[in-house]
């Protein structure tokens, strides 16, 4: 009976472990089969990966900046247009340097994209410098006009030649000024104060005539120079001195909207050229359609940027038409005195379409 019951036992626990590996067999071969049917998409979208390429794109401004939404609206075309093809990567806050270094680096091809305002564009063009001068553009709509017909083309083709693709006019615009000493209502007002600009010839011009003490600086070493005093003050749109906290180091704010600075979206002409005709295509149309977009939520932001200004503790001074004539009186002889520089017949040109 004993040696009955172990027999028994024996079979039972046999047949025990005979289900339970052919369960596990069973239930292994399950997700196997699954795995190969999910393995085959990856297999197939890991031939794109094979060809992936990273875009990298650095800009001085942060990520609150409607220049930076721009960027990830332009990110959201580009890789969801290539099926994944292209990564665009974005690096705000002068991480991979000043707009002047990214520059240098989109020529050299040791960085894919930039977008800085046409001021120290001059570097590299002085005929950039037509979008400088003081009071130029009554309105943004005419500076789209502009900048988006065939004077603005001539001159982003012109990159070429110093081995950069310009894509597209973005905006950074108009621009106003701020210091932590006084309010400033004219000219006069500006004596003695060492104001900081962009590194660009007409527009250090344009602040000695109005009387300011200016010096060029990179905008990532900016705020520092505020906040240890070694300027007084600086020149901005509004969105850049809410959105980069410049209020808490400059106390009034005067709207003079004395330049109109555009931003162009710029890629390496090395990387450019290495493109396919249908890749190229893509990016030129998503810089196009992120820059339009830009442009939309910069001024939508640029609406509420006085009212912030005040909330953060700012004095905003509005100017009146006389007041504001007295800076554009200061800087009138601005142009011609950088009409060689520029030539002659592309500031008619700008002068002309303007007037249209
Ligand atoms: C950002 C700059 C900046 C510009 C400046 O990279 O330097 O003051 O207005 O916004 O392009």
């Amino acid at each position: 009976m004993k040696k009955y019951l172990r027999v028994l036992s024996t079979v039972l626990i046999l047949t025990l472990v005979v289900s339970l590996v052919a369960a596990c067999g069973s239930s292994q071969s399950q997700p196997q089969s699954q795995q190969q049917n999910t393995n085959q998409p990856a297999e197939q979208s890991s031939q794109v990966p094979a060809e992936k390429k990273i875009i990298k794109v650095g800009i001085g401004l942060n990520e609150q900046s409607p220049q930076y939404q721009g960027l990830l609206k332009f990110k959201e075309l580009v890789e969801g247009g290539s099926n994944g093809k292209f990564e665009v990567q974005l690096y705000a806050n002068s991480q991979l340097g000043d707009d002047t270094k990214m520059m240098q680096s989109l020529r050299m091809g040791t960085l894919e994209m930039t977008c800085p305002s046409t001021a120290p564009i001059a570097g590299l063009n002085k005929q950039f410098m037509v979008f400088d001068l003081p009071f130029l553009f009554p309105n943004e709509q005419v500076a789209d006009r502009v900048l988006d017909g065939p004077i603005g083309q001539k001159l982003l083709d012109s990159l070429s030649a110093s081995g950069i693709k310009g894509l597209a006019y973005w905006e950074n615009g108009y621009r106003d000024l701020t210091n932590s000493v006084k309010e400033v209502k004219s000219p006069a007002d500006l004596k003695g104060l060492k104001i900081r600009t962009m590194e660009n010839p007409v527009h250090l011009a344009s602040f000695r005539a109005m009387g300011a003490n200016p010096t060029p600086m990179p905008f990532g070493e900016l705020f520092t120079a505020m906040q240890q005093k070694t300027i007084d003050g600086q020149e901005n749109p509004l969105t850049t001195i809410y959105l980069q906290k410049f209020y808490e180091v400059q106390k009034y704010v005067t709207l003079t909207h004395h330049f109109y600075s555009p931003f162009v979206f710029m890629m390496s002409q090395k990387f450019w050229d290495e493109l396919s005709k249908e890749d190229q295509d893509l990016i030129q149309k998503a810089a196009l359609e992120a820059g339009a977009y830009e442009r939309q939520v910069n001024r939508e932001q640029m609406a509420k940027m006085e009212q912030n200004l005040k909330d953060a503790g700012m004095v905003v001074t509005e100017l009146t038409e006389e007041q504001r004539q007295a800076f554009v009186d200061a800087t009138k002889d601005v142009a011609s005195q950088f009409e060689n520089e520029i030539g002659k017949d592309i500031i008619a040109e700008v002068m002309a379409e303007i007037q249209k």
